[in-house]
């Protein structure tokens, strides 16, 4: 496929000046807009355009054609002119005519914020999957938007990864329906390669069944790749940036325990996360879904850690893993310039204050996983010697906590999660 007419900064290192525009409506917060375009100027930043200047219309509902007033438009496009600014970056989904209408009414060149996330994704995805699975996305993204003499996503620049260019722009009815069946093509190859990987991972993880898996959610740029780095001394990649991670990794984490704990580190999540990614990233947030344990990382030093808790639960519920067990990890204590003590107040269950940088606190985070994976009661014992090979099957699922011979067997004390209880059941004594 040709690439059309993309946005490309990279190759002479000119960097694309932007606008970013938020709507407060109504029924809005207004620091809630203000949070995200704050957001979007990050995310903006990250894809590497500079930002000129941020701007927020209020409005009672949004214009059907061009999403703000075309005042606001007729505007800001002269503000452009002046300051030879390329783009308006919306923090929002734009419909594909709200796009069209703007580009073509005003020649003002736009993009939202499903297509800048998707721009980051493309300039860091690194492994095949990844490319492959932002390519699909970008494939959902693009196929409303194909129009006849313009269409297909704007592309930043930004480190050529090797991922297959965008869709061609069509130039009339049959070059149009001819793109419409090219995506398609493609699409349908994509999801087939993707299950392929999917299937070959699967088989991968069932052959570890007695094995306990972790795995680390959180809003983007948390310190989820540091805590795993800290845990498992691993070198995963990390970076001041959104969405420096996109393919999971998986590493042994040593409990103690006598049973095997994996533990992935994965993509992190944002508001308003694209569903185009979401659909597309599916196996990759499978992971999430396939846990036993989430670690859930917040960064207690932003004040608006509450904010990101709700986007971060929002997309668990939307993938289907709101029920697994979970246990909040309040990171970088060591940036925080106020007592976040009373966080353990707020939520005195499942939570724990952690530096991933400093390692505090990161002994009783093992502890805590420990607990929450295997411990979650205790039972007395009494195993005669001549069922003693049945002991051996329970090292590795269970906490020894004493044992103690006597002529006719063995009386223990154990923790154990409920699951493993049909294991000695027969052995129960009352406490
Ligand atoms: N001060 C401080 N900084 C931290 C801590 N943990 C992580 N960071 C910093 O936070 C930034 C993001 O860290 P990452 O580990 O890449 O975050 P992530 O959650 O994996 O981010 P994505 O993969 O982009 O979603 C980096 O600059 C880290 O050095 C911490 O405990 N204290
Ligand atoms: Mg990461």
């Amino acid at each position: 496929m040709s690439k059309g007419q993309l946005i490309e900064i990279d190759d002479d290192k000119v960097t694309k000046k932007a606008i970013l525009v938020g709507v407060i409506l109504q029924k809005d917060s207004e620091n809630e807009v203000i949070r995200s375009l704050n957001e979007l100027e990050r995310l903006s930043e990250t894809a590497g355009v500079n930002v000129i200047d941020k701007k927020l219309q209020k409005r009672t509902k949004l214009d059907s054609g061009t999403y703000v007033g075309s005042g606001f438009l007729k505007e800001l496009k002269t503000t452009m002119l002046e300051n030879e600014i390329d783009l308006l970056i919306f923090d929002d989904e734009l419909s594909p005519a709200q796009v069209a209408h703007i580009e073509k009414q005003y020649e003002i060149q736009t993009m939202d914020r499903t297509e800048l996330i998707l721009n980051i994704f493309y300039m860091h995805a690194k492994t095949n999957e990844a490319r492959m699975q932002i390519r699909l996305a970008e494939l959902y993204y693009e196929k409303p938007r194909l129009r006849n003499n313009q269409s297909g996503l704007d592309r930043l620049g930004g480190s050529s990864n090797g991922a297959v260019g965008f869709a061609s722009r069509g130039s009339g009815e049959t070059k149009l329906e001819m793109d419409r069946r090219n995506i398609d093509i493609e699409i349908s190859n994509l999801k087939q390669a993707l299950k392929k990987i999917e299937k070959q991972k699967d088989t991968q993880s069932k052959q570890r069944v007695n094995q306990k898996n972790v795995c680390l959610i959180g809003y983007t740029n948390a310190g989820k790749s540091t805590l795993f780095n800290k845990l498992t001394g691993s070198d995963a990649y990390v970076m001041d940036q959104l969405f420096a991670t996109l393919t999971s990794t998986s590493r042994q984490l040593t409990l103690d325990v006598g049973c095997d704990v994996v533990i992935s580190d994965t993509v992190g999540f944002i508001a308003k996360l694209p569903h185009q990614l979401v659909a597309s990233f599916n196996a990759t947030l499978r992971e999430a879904r396939d846990a036993d344990l989430l670690l859930h990382i917040i960064d207690i030093s932003d004040k608006d850690f509450n904010v990101y808790i709700k986007e971060v639960n929002n997309v668990l519920n939307d993938i289907d893993a709101s029920d697994i067990p979970s246990l909040l990890v309040f990171n970088k204590s060591d940036n925080c310039d106020f007592d976040f003590n009373f966080v353990m107040n707020q939520f005195p269950k499942n939570s724990i204050v952690v530096s991933a940088l400093t390692g505090f606190n990161i002994d009783q985070l093992k502890e805590k996983i420990k607990n929450l994976l295997f411990l979650s009661n205790e039972y007395k014992l009494f195993i005669p010697y001549n069922e003693q090979k049945n002991i051996a099957n329970l090292h590795d699922k269970v906490i020894i906590i004493s044992k103690e011979y006597n002529e006719k067997g063995v009386n223990m004390l154990i923790k154990a999660n409920v699951e493993y209880k049909p294991l000695f059941s027969n052995w129960i004594m009352p406490v």
